[in-house]
């Protein structure tokens, strides 16, 4: 930051239908790994904030879960941080996933749009997948639903067009004080974050129901003289069946689990790493509120 410049600081909330690829732009508007990334839809639980900067400007975007018709409890609790992610911010970015279009989900968050009054930005994402007619298409008709102050075509992936989008959010972020040290990358406590890259490796190793049917959390972590860090980890299931499938045949699932997160917590945390992870069956977890707490979403009456 310059000295005696003028700084900005913007919140910006990045919505969209589940798979979008928001957790990946987030990453790469961050230019780290802050959020977890699958190829199974509802990946994100709560938000998440990424920290950026741009010029003057601190970028604070804000990670939502994918926006769904929520039939369960823990899927209500998702669509509504999410809404609550986009009505708290400064600037809503909206991610389209190219390859899908305006289908039901994203006619859906369409038809809510206008309650948000904060300005809107369009994010044609995955650009890398599709033909450019088709990209037309979709923003013609992505305009004519909604007040978009600008609109960019990126692939989260490739990391195309994504320089643009943040120079853009730079120039437009609110006038203000940084609200984060100048350093940090998240506002997520890393015991959090330790949880969620086991529960993406769950979501890369496992397969149908039963990711959803789980969640992490650190238990402990332990700082040793050596210079190491001791991490346990608990997976929680609902179902004895569920707990067979994690731990594997010979606890071999839960060990190539155990070695993927380890290893990614190792160069995250720059350190020697010692994993430790239990798998419990509790059976009802998806209606217990201290579990809710613990990812950062509120729990639904009903
Ligand atoms: N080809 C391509 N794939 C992408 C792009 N962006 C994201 N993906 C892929 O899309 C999938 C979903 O990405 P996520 O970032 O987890 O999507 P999300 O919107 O956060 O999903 P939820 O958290 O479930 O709502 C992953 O397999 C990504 O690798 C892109 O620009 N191009
Ligand atoms: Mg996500």
């Amino acid at each position: 930051m310059v000295e005696g410049a003028e700084t900005r600081c913007g919140f910006i909330a990045l919505i969209g239908a589940p798979n979008a690829g928001k957790s990946t732009l987030i990453n790469a508007l961050v230019g780290a790994k802050v959020a977890i990334v699958s190829h199974k839809i509802q990946t994100t639980r709560a938000l998440l904030r990424g920290i950026a900067t741009a010029g003057g400007a601190q970028l604070v975007f804000i990670d939502t879960p994918g926006i769904f018709a929520p039939k369960r409890r823990l899927d209500r609790a998702m669509v509504s941080k999410a809404w609550s992610g986009a009505h708290d911010a400064d600037i809503a970015a909206v991610l389209i996933d190219a390859k899908r279009g305006l289908d039901e989900d994203t006619d859906a968050i369409f038809d809510h749009l206008a309650e948000i009054r904060q300005p809107k930005i369009l994010l044609i994402n995955k650009v890398d997948l599709v033909e450019k007619s088709t990209l037309l298409a979709i923003v013609q008709a992505a305009n004519a639903r909604a007040t978009f102050a600008a609109t960019f075509m990126i692939s989260a992936l490739t990391g195309d067009g994504v320089a643009d989008v943040k120079s853009w959010l730079a120039e437009h972020a609110p006038v203000g004080p940084w609200h984060y040290p100048e350093d940090q990358i998240t506002d997520a406590p890393l015991r959090h974050l330790a949880a969620e890259i086991t529960r993406e490796k769950l979501y890369q190793r496992l397969h149908q129901e039963l990711p959803y049917q789980s969640t992490v959390e650190t238990e402990s972590w332990t700082e040793r003289k050596d210079g190491s860090v001791r991490i346990e980890q608990t997976i929680y299931v609902e179902r004895d069946s569920q707990k067979k499938i994690v731990l594997g045949k010979g606890g071999q699932s839960i060990k190539a689990i155990g070695e993927a997160s380890r290893r990614e917590l190792a160069e995250l945390l720059e350190k020697k790493v010692h994993l430790f992870l239990f798998v419990k069956v509790r059976e009802g977890w998806g209606d217990d509120p201290e579990r809710y707490r613990q990812m950062g979403l509120e729990f639904p009456k009903e």
